[in-house]
This record gives structure tokens, C-alpha cells and sequence, in this order.
């Protein structure tokens, strides 16, 4: 029987663990890259681990979230970041260099190779045909060390695409239609796969916008085949040597395929507040806008930005639309300038923002009160955006443009504009001297790394031992995103490597006294609904309850980087085997988690609630049990060197 791209990839990286449905796979990773927001605490862990120099073929990074400045915190990071990269061997893009997805996709992806990133994106490295993962911080502290990712193996999707788009249909119309068809939990223990016909009309910008919302899905990673137009982009990125053709075999198995037809879409919007309420953009039609973004990890590329420029040359956004334009990387920005079309840009009355994420973490240009926001990006949870009554919408570009321009939701089919021909340069400007290169391993072991203030040291979990009494401080409903549990934006983010000071803003958004009452509790639990955890790869989701005494987090189900993040801190998620019992359960009440240990085996813990007896269900792999058991990843890292 034939193999799948992903099974080809995970193959040719197997280091331990197995292929078959259900299993762990544990493997080889050739590349990581961390992002500051989610890096200080990597970097944190990777230095308690005593290992001297990245074992990685390359490790990158980047800044490109935290980059308001607005006190001493972050500048301290950065410098913190920069000076532990350049020691311990890994490249450093410097702030304003690009947001991390962008540049990684220009300048460092290569077809075939696995990359895990501090960031639940970096499945955008996809589009290039790289098998990559977001993860938590401590995943990416191993695997700089030279250990194993794990993975559950997937079941793979694969998406068929035929025809071809037309004009101001685009690729982000696709990754809203599959997450249309699929949902923010459809691709949950899933790679998805993208192929057929269509996928040759589809250059790897747009491809990695596709990819990079296979996060949005909740899937493991999301991959396109490696062929000519693959070839194209990294000659243009003067990397063709890093090329190599990838494609499944002809006689390849998929858990189910879905078709789409390319010439059969239209231009398609997500609204408040999830990004799979997707729905035509005519259904919309004359909803006021007050504000418009176009950037973010998932529609920042020059191509991108070219045809935003081009849609608003000559002309003036509407006098009421607020526009924000934040091209991807210096490189798009340079290329920009060069061609005239950021001239365009600033005569239509858009404001430029730096080469960053900005607004898509709520990192300045919050709307205003009640505003209705159209993004290009891929998030659009509640209070995201630092507005918490905004109403926040995901489109392409194109119907970005077009609404800006005429201050209201607007099919950018309605305008009657030519269609926009852009050929993609023969060659991009190529300036890698933002990137640092790491030291030398003779003049790295003098340098000295740098740390602030505002760098605390992480909480360590500790064992979970064979029962757990505590109170049920929280209960939560269903889609819980990182975004509730350990909440962004311009004011929070400076304490990402502060654990303490952010406990604060734990849980803020679904109940302001969480801190208070967890930390006066003692030891607590938390209780979810379905897809707990979705959305971001911050570990600081776990760490920060970790250090407020929570001890397990009871859910009807949990997304795949979360639940890792809860096992690497210690934490023990578990599920109910009747969902129904969810209800049965108060906020304020006393539980009690008894037989763990043996629990743990025989994959049943038994709760004793104010209601009665409760069964819940821990799968776990020998690994996890054994993380749990010692208190997690560090801790079990160690145990297993000493
Ligand atoms: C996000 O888009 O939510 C982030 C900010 O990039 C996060 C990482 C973080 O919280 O630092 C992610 O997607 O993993
Ligand atoms: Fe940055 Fe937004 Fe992309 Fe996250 S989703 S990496 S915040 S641009």
C-alpha cells in the first residue's frame, strides 16, 4: 500500500514509538523556531535542561509579537532572547525583521523537513512542503536539545482541488471554506493534505495561507506536495539548492477525501466569533465597517499586498474605515517601497504598521467600542482584538480592500474592477542581515546571556500523585480558547516570561475573581466543555494554572497542543466517559480524584463529586504517564538523564 505525504515525512523521521492509528510516533526534528511572546519561557527551559548548543539543523528566533516596547519588559526579552540564541546556536531575527511565519517560509523552510515552533501557526511552513507543528515552549526546548517530538498518529484528510480560482476569489477563501466544512474541531488528531489538480494554480504564499489555518482546524499539521511551483519560490528566494519534488504515492490512503472545486468558490467571511461561522460576503452585504486590517501570519505576502495595493491605487478609503496595513516581513515591505505600490497604499489613506503581529494580537489598533473590525487574519475570538465588544471579521485582501473602500462589508466582485494579473517576482530581494548568526561553539561558551527584571523563573510541576483533593474553582462551557485561559494583547503580554505578574489575567475574561479564588483555594480543578483549549500554543495556558494549584483540568474534550502543554506542566486532563456527566458538576464544590496512579493504567479515574460517583477516562501513552507521574516534561527529561 501507497503512503500519504505526511506518512512519508513522519517515516523518514521515525526515531521511536510507531505508525499504526493510535500510536505515539516520536520524531527527529530538523528545524524549530520560537517567537519572543512564547521564546523567553523556551529558552528558560532549554537553559535548565544544561544542554550547550542547539542539536537542530537549524533553530531560529524571531520577534515579532511583543514589539511595543512599552516599558522596559520587552525590550529586556528581546536582549534575553538574543543573547541565549546567539550562545546556544540558534539564528536571530531581530525585531522588524517579520512576523516568524513569513520570514521562516521565505528565508529557512526546505521541502521534507519537520519543523516544530513555539506558535500554534507554524503548520504555515506546510506550504512549502514541511511537516510542521506548533507546540508548546518546553516541546520546542527538547527538540532544540536534540529529543524526539511526539505526536499522536494522525488520520490523514485529504483535499482534493480542481478547476481554478476566479478573479477576487482567493486562497484565504479556501482555508474559510474547509473550515466551513470541517469546523474548529474537524481537524482534531488530523493532518490535512492538500492535492489534486488545483493545487498547481496555487503559488506558496497561498499555499501557507492555506496551511496556516489548518491551525484554526484544530489539526496536528496541515501539508501541500512539493513540485515545480515549490521549485519556483526558493530559486526566486535564491534557495533552489534546498529544493526536492514530494508527492504521495499514486495508490496513497486517506481517512476521507474532500473535493472542492476552486472555480465553484466566492468570496467567503468568518464572523464573531469563531473563525468556522463562515458565510458568503454578499450575505453580509451593507453591514457598516469601522475598521480594516490587512497583515498577520496568514495574509501578509507580497502577492498579498501587491494586490491590496493595487485595489486601492487611486483611489481613497471611505472617510468612516479605520485601515491598518502590516506587510509580513522586510522583505515584503522593501519590495513594496521598490515597486511604488506602499506609495499606493499610503495615498488611499491606510496607515502602515510595522512588519509584526500588531493588531492580530491585540497588540495596538484595538477597535473601538462595539466596532466592527475586517481582518485578513486567522483568529477572531472574543476580545482578541484588546476591544472586548468589537465584533471581529476574517476575509481575504481583496474584500478587505473593497470594504474599506466603501465602508461596509462588500463583495469585492460588486466593484466592477478589473481583474488584478500579479506575476510573482522571477526573484525576491534577498537582505538576511537581520538575521544574527549564532556565535562560534569557542566564543559562544564566554558569552554572557542577558537577563532583565521581568524574567522570573517558571513554575515546576510535581507528581501527580495517587489522589487529588481540591475545590472546582472553575467551570467553563465548550471552544474555550487559550485567548479566556491566559488572555494577549498590548497590556498582558509584556509578562510572558514574568509567570507570577500574568497569573493576574488568568482566566480574566470568563471570571475576574479566577486568580483570586484559585490562589486562596489552594489546590484546584477546572472543568471544561468540548475543544477545550483550542486556538494558541501557549504553554503560559498551562504554566499560569500550574501556579495558581491547579491540578487537573476535567474536560468534555481538549485540543491536541493544550492537552500537551497540561501533560509537559504536570497537570492531568482528563475527560468524561459520559459527556453528559459535565452537567452534573458545580463551580465552588469540593472533588476528589482517588486511584490515580492506578488510574493512569487502567486508563479509568473515578471522581467523587457532591452528585455521586463520576467516571473519567485518561488515554495516555507510557510517556505521558510517566511525565505525569514525575511531574512533567522537565522533570521526566531529567529523570531520564540522570
Ligand atoms: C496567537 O496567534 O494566538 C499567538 C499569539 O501567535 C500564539 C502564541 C502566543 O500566545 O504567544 C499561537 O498562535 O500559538
Ligand atoms: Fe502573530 Fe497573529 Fe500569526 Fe499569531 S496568528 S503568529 S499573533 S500574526
Amino acid at each position: 500500500m501507497g503512503r500519504n505525504l505526511a506518512e512519508k515525512i513522519i517515516a523518514a523521521h521515525l526515531v521511536g514509538g510507531g505508525m499504526e492509528p493510535g500510536q505515539e510516533a516520536a520524531l527527529r526534528i530538523d528545524q524549530t523556531l520560537t517567537q519572543d511572546a512564547t521564546g523567553t519561557m523556551a529558552y528558560l527551559e532549554f537553559e535548565s535542561m544544561g544542554i550547550e548548543r542547539v542539536k537542530t539543523r537549524r533553530s531560529v528566533a524571531y520577534i515579532d509579537h511583543n514589539t511595543l516596547q512599552s516599558g522596559f519588559e520587552n525590550a529586556d526579552d528581546h536582549r534575553y532572547i538574543q543573547s541565549v540564541a546567539k550562545k546556544h546556536g540558534i539564528w536571530f531575527s531581530r525585531p522588524g525583521n517579520g512576523i516568524c511565519h513569513q520570514v521562516h517560509l521565505e528565508r529557512f523552510g526546505v521541502p521534507g523537513m519537520t519543523l516544530v515552533g513555539s506558535d500554534s501557526h507554524t503548520p504555515t511552513a506546510g506550504g512549502l512542503g514541511m511537516l510542521a507543528f506548533g507546540a508548546g515552549g518546553m516541546d520546542v526546548a527538547v527538540a532544540m536539545g536534540g529529543g524526539a517530538y511526539y505526536i499522536n498518529m494522525p488520520k490523514v484528510i485529504k483535499v482534493e482541488l480542481s478547476g481554478a480560482l476566479r478573479p477576487f476569489v482567493t486562497a484565504k477563501d479556501i482555508s474559510l471554506e474547509i473550515l466551513r466544512i470541517l469546523s474548529v474541531k474537524g481537524g482534531v488528531g488530523r493532518v490535512i493534505e492538500w492535492g489534486g489538480e488545483g493545487v498547481k494554480s496555487l503559488s506558496v504564499p497561498e499555499r501557507a495561507t492555506i496551511t496556516n489555518m489548518g491551525a484554526e482546524l484544530g489539526a496536528t499539521s496541515s501539508i501541500f506536495p512539493s513540485d515545480e511551483v515549490t521549485r519556483a519560490f526558493l530559486k526566486a528566494q535564491g534557495r533552489e539548492t534546498d529544493y526536492s519534488p514530494l508527492a504521495p504515492d499514486p495508490d496513497a490512503e486517506y481517512e476521507r477525501v474532500i473535493k472542492i472545486d476552486l472555480s465553484a468558490l466566492e468570496p467567503l467571511i468568518a464572523c464573531p466569533h469563531m473563525p468556522d461561522n463562515v458565510v458568503p460576503v454578499k450575505n453580509l452585504r451593507g453591514v457598516k465597517v469601522d475598521q480594516v486590517c490587512i497583515g498577520s501570519c496568514t495574509n501578509s505576502s507580497l502577492m498579498d499586498m501587491r494586490k491590496a495595493a493595487a485595489m486601492l491605487k487611486g483611489r481613497r478609503i471611505s472617510d468612516t474605515v479605520s485601515m491598518s496595513v502590516s506587510p509580513g516581513s522586510r522583505q515584503v515591505l522593501s519590495m513594496l517601497a521598490d515597486c511604488g505600490a506602499l506609495s499606493d497604499i499610503l495615498a488611499s489613506g491606510a496607515r502602515l504598521l510595522e512588519c509584526a503581529c500588531g493588531p492580530c494580537i491585540g497588540m495596538g489598533f484595538s477597535p473601538n467600542s462595539g466596532g466592527v473590525s475586517l481582518r485578513t487574519f486567522n483568529r477572531n475570538f472574543e476580545g482578541r482584538s484588546g476591544t472586548a465588544d468589537a465584533k471581529v471579521y476574517l476575509v481575504s485582501p481583496e474584500t478587505a480592500v473593497a470594504s474599506a473602500l466603501t465602508g461596509e462589508i462588500t463583495d469585492p466582485r460588486s466593484l466592477g474592477l478589473e481583474p488584478i494579473e500579479i506575476e510573482m517576482p522571477a526573484s525576491f530581494k534577498l537582505d538576511d542581515s537581520a538575521v544574527i548568526p549564532p556565535a562560534g561553539p569557542d566564543e559562544a561558551a564566554a558569552l554572557e546571556v542577558l537577563r532583565g527584571p521581568n524574567i522570573k523563573p517558571f513554575p515546576e510541576g510535581k507528581p501527580v500523585g495517587d489522589s487529588i483533593s481540591a475545590s472546582l474553582t472553575l467551570k467553563v462551557g465548550d471552544n474555550i480558547s487559550t485567548d479566556h485561559i491566559m488572555p494577549a494583547g498590548a497590556k498582558i503580554l509584556p509578562y510572558r516570561s514574568n509567570i507570577p505578574r500574568l497569573s493576574a489575567f488568568c482566566f480574566a475574561v470568563c471570571d475576574k475573581d479566577f486568580a483570586k479564588n484559585a490562589k486562596a483555594a489552594g489546590e484546584s480543578i477546572i472543568v471544561g466543555g468540548a475543544n477545550y483549549g483550542q486556538g494558541s500554543s501557549r504553554e503560559h495556558a498551562a504554566l499560569v494554572p500550574l501556579y495558581l494549584g491547579v491540578r487537573a483540568v476535567i474536560a468534555v474534550s481538549f485540543a491536541r497542543i493544550h492537552a500537551a502543554n497540561l501533560i509537559n506542566a504536570g497537570i492531568l486532563p482528563l475527560t468524561f466517559q459520559d459527556p453528559a456527566d459535565y452537567g452534573r458538576l458545580e463551580q465552588g464544590e469540593r472533588l476528589l480524584l482517588s486511584g490515580i496512579d492506578a488510574g493512569l493504567d487502567s486508563g479509568e479515574i473515578t471522581l467523587t463529586a457532591a452528585c455521586g460517583e463520576i467516571k473519567l477516562r485518561c488515554a495516555f501513552t507510557e510517556r505521558q504517564k510517566a511525565m505525569l507521574r514525575a511531574g512533567g516534561l522537565l522533570n521526566y527529561t531529567r529523570e531520564a538523564r540522570d
